[in-house]
């Protein structure tokens, strides 16, 4: 016998021997951990009761040791929870079955964030990355029978102050610099600092044989209308040789099987083949994101040793930043076509991330997509969201633009430190690279702008030769080591190192690359400047509004509720919100004639600011390509840049953006005594309509009109009419009148809007009868308004029936009939007392 049939002999006995069942059991094997702990406060003696996945916060909340964070001005006095070391503890059984398994490995897929694990006493494991997943090998550690793991996490605040304190110099961002833990837990401008700790992810013990599936990627590497070749490596670890088959099937049919070797130590196994006809995933409002369920299933030496399904969409995404002769455009291109990116910016839905429930990310997606959204940034002072987020973007097709953790600071550059990133971004780029819907994986949140713009150096006292150990630091982390990572584990995927790439203050920042654009809220520049402060890809801008009284109402709670009310102020957490609230609503409006009032005008404010806004975006286009404003949704609730509330309310932006972000959009603007009205269309087909245009005054007596037939081009901006108001309305009163413009094709509206000639607070509003016909249908109730007079901004309220308006804070103009829907499962003949109408006329009465 030679050596080869030698090792063949071995490896046969080896086998055989192995009793069925190590072989036969699912491979691997997971038995979940979670459920039931206990936890206490570090060095006392009481065990209380705890919930893994789970938070400390939560823990005590349940306990009732602690009141409801949120609620009131709590936030400061939970801070000790920050301040103190924690301990959790769970006590497991082992079946002696567990044992014939070669390796037994405990899996904890996230820990918030300092902490050390032990099991039966043997420290396991010392965490510091609520990013990283956790693999430990517990083999030789696990008993049979009885087993104790517990877990001590020590205090964050502390353990923050110690590594900053070895630092050689103080970075900005503070403390929280050296800790990779989702920086808004530390407190943002839209956020409270609630400094968590928690199994906050599922933890169980993995049980397997020789073959371990690390992980797949399937990579596109060719499409054309009749084929998509498609290359999967499989990351196996092999702890023998032997053969095995790999099979990759969808709706039963077979796309490949191949008989491979698979060696002891690491294996890519790459696997190639075609799907015919493919079809293609598109974005949400270009068609459908098709998506393929394709199963894998590895046979090694006859036994099935991995299964698993994922889902691919086969499409192209690209980043275009070729220079130009207007300087560096930055545009998406989506199977080969340039895609306008209308969306926002997305922060994670809760301060305490593990109560955020699966239907909160469902109801989410299926608002992004009902506004007519296509892309969300995922900002990076967050977290990486959970699968299901991108799960629900792909099903919805919404691209992601993923920002990596670091945001509005500069970390340190020691080894210890970026191997502890890479680890992270390695693992976070091989769970999420096969999803279709991420589109661009980003360094940063405005760090290069800080360093460059914010005064950094001197307000940290740093010295030059220390500025240039950071710069260096920061080069190398985003400029090679990430970027190394994304080609590495995702190269089909487009990086760029930080995101704004030039700060707002300098003009080449509306020329080149994507821009934050500040100048309106920080700069205190009028809505107005947002017509001209145009640059290639808007990836922030946003202005502030107030969540509905209702939502308010929730969480505050004090006889006395003022814009005054320090309670107020403290959901309040941008040091000047209030005031710059206020400061730009009576630039516009007439002083709200109370604070529900006021809630309701700053809603309508912010709305009216972030449209002028997103309007001119997309009139701008091919020049501007995307639009995401800051920001989509709350932590928790709060007065804030949010379009969403923390309980899921639209605020009037969000109703604006839907109609803003149609896939037509009739635009009229009035600059110095011209009208014009531009027609933008995302639609990758030419389309016919007509462009109808009526000015009338707020009785609805017609002044003028004008209808005309027009031929828009697909994926366009046109300016279709363009006309000095002299020329068509010389005696116009403008302070009376309003244009109101309208796009239709057949029976179908395809946009509408309307054009008024001054600011609202100069508008000769009057009190207007708006008669209500309520008609109840399946899943609610229709609403149909009319009325005598324009009513602007009409806000229908039902505060004790849950639900959703279908259009609210819309303007509604004499001899118009609109009908609007509330969703909702409740049914109550009071209905129509319930509703209540507010308009600004009513809520703005007050005479100067
Ligand atoms: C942007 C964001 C956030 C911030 C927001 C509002 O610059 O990146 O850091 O919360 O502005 O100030």
């Amino acid at each position: 016998m030679n050596r080869i049939g030698f090792y063949k002999l071995i490896l046969i006995l080896i086998i055989t021997v192995i009793p069925e069942v190590y072989l036969n059991a699912q491979n691997p094997l997971k038995i979940d951990l979670g459920g039931p702990w206990q936890m206490r406060r570090d060095g006392t003696i009481k065990w209380g009761n705890a919930k893994v996945p789970g938070l400390v916060h939560l823990d005590l909340l349940k306990a009732n040791v602690i009141s409801d964070p949120f609620y009131n001005d709590t936030e400061p006095n939970l801070q000790w929870i920050g301040e103190t070391a924690w301990e959790y503890r769970r006590v497991f059984l082992v079946p002696d079955s567990l044992f014939a398994f070669r390796h037994l490995e405990l899996v904890f897929e996230g820990i918030d964030t300092y902490a050390n694990v032990y099991l039966n006493d043997s420290l396991i494991l010392s965490a510091d990355n609520m990013f990283r997943t956790w693999n430990v090998d517990v083999k030789n550690i696990l008993r049979y029978g009885a087993n104790e793991l517990k877990v001590k996490f020590p205090s964050v605040v502390q353990e923050n102050k110690d590594r900053y304190s070895k630092l050689k110099y103080k970075l900005p961002g503070d403390e929280k610099v050296v800790c990779r833990k989702a920086a808004y837990h530390f407190g943002w401008d839209w956020g409270p600092t609630f400094i968590t700790s928690g199994i906050w992810k599922p933890v169980y013990l993995k049980a397997y044989n020789y073959v371990n599936l690390l992980a797949v990627q399937y990579s596109q590497k060719e499409i054309t209308e009749t084929n998509a070749h498609i290359s999967a490596v499989f990351t196996v670890y092999g702890e023998l040789s032997d053969t095995a088959t790999i099979t990759v099937s969808s709706n039963n049919e077979v796309l490949f099987s191949q008989r491979n070797v698979i060696r002891k130590g690491p294996n890519f196994l790459r696997c190639d083949f075609d799907i015919r006809n493919p079809m293609l995933w598109w974005t949400n409002g270009l068609g459908e994101p098709y998506l393929y369920s394709l199963n894998h299933e590895i046979r090694f030496a006859g036994k099935t040793v991995a299964k698993g399904t994922t889902r691919i969409g086969i499409r192209k995404i690209e980043l275009i930043r070729k220079s130009d002769s207007l300087g560096s455009p930055f545009y998406f291109k989506l199977n080969g076509i340039p895609v306008f990116m209308k969306g926002a910016n997305y922060i994670p839905q809760d301060n305490f991330l593990t109560r955020v429930k699966d239907s909160s990310y469902a109801a989410i997606i299926k608002s992004v997509a009902d506004a007519n959204m296509n892309m969300l940034r995922v900002w990076g002072g967050g977290i990486y969201e959970n699968d299901i987020f991108y799960d629900l973007c792909d099903e919805k097709g919404i691209l992601v633009w993923q920002d990596f953790m670091f945001a509005n600071a500069m970390y340190p550059g020691d080894k210890e430190f970026k191997q502890n990133v890479q680890a992270e971004v390695g693992q976070n780029l091989v769970r999420l690279r096969n999803h279709p819907c991420i589109a661009l994986w980003c360094g940063n949140n405005e760090i290069e702008e800080g360093w460059k713009n914010w005064g950094w150096q001197k307000q940290y006292n740093i010295s030059k030769e220390d500025s240039v150990e950071i710069w260096n630091n920061y080069l190398s982390l985003y400029w090679n080591l990430l970027p190394g990572l994304v080609n590495r584990y995702d190269s089909g995927v487009p990086y760029i190192s930080t995101s704004p790439m030039i700060g707002w203050g300098h003009p080449e920042s509306l020329k080149n690359g994507d821009s934050h654009y500040w100048g309106v809220w920080w700069g205190k520049e009028p809505f107005d400047t947002y017509k001209t402060k145009v640059g290639r890809f808007m990836s922030e801008y946003g202005f502030q509004g107030f969540p509905p009284f209702e939502s308010l109402r929730k969480s505050i709670y004090t006889p006395y509720l003022d814009l005054k009310s320090p309670i107020l102020k403290s959901h309040e957490k941008h040091p000047q919100g209030l005031e710059l609230i206020d400061e730009y609503l009576l630039r516009d409006y007439k002083t709200p004639k109370d604070f529900q009032s006021y809630v309701y005008v700053s809603q309508v404010l912010q709305a009216e600011g972030i449209k002028t806004a997103m309007e001119a975006h997309r009139r701008a286009k091919p020049y501007c390509m995307g639009s995401l404003y800051w920001q989509l949704n709350d932590c928790w609730p709060a007065i804030s840049w949010s379009s969403r509330d923390y309980y899921g309310k639209r605020k009037a932006l969000h109703y604006f953006a839907t109609k803003a972000f149609a896939p037509f959009l009739i635009s009229p603007q009035y600059e110095q005594g011209r009208v014009k009205v531009t027609v933008v269309s995302d639609k990758l087909e030419d389309k016919k309509a007509e462009l109808r245009l009526k000015l009338i005054d707020f009785n609805g007596k017609q002044i003028w009109q004008k209808s005309v037939n027009i031929d828009i081009p697909a994926n366009s901006s046109t300016v279709f009419f363009d006309s000095t108001l002299l020329a068509f309305a010389p005696k116009l009163k403008l302070q009376s009148s309003l244009l109101f413009t309208l796009l239709v094709s057949g029976n179908d509206t395809l946009s509408q809007n309307i054009l008024y000639f001054d600011a609202v607070k100069n508008l000769q509003l009057d009190s207007a009868v708006i008669k209500r016909t309520i008609k109840e249908i399946a899943g609610g109730y229709e609403v149909e308004l009319t009325t005598d007079k324009l009513a602007k901004n009409i806000y229908l309220i039902t505060p004790l029936i849950r639900g959703e308006f279908s259009d609210n804070f819309f303007d509604l103009l004499p001899g118009e009939t609109r009908k609007v829907i509330y969703y909702t499962d409740i049914k109550n003949p009071n209905f129509s007392i319930f509703l209540r109408i507010k308009t600004i006329y009513d809520s703005c009465k007050v005479k100067e």
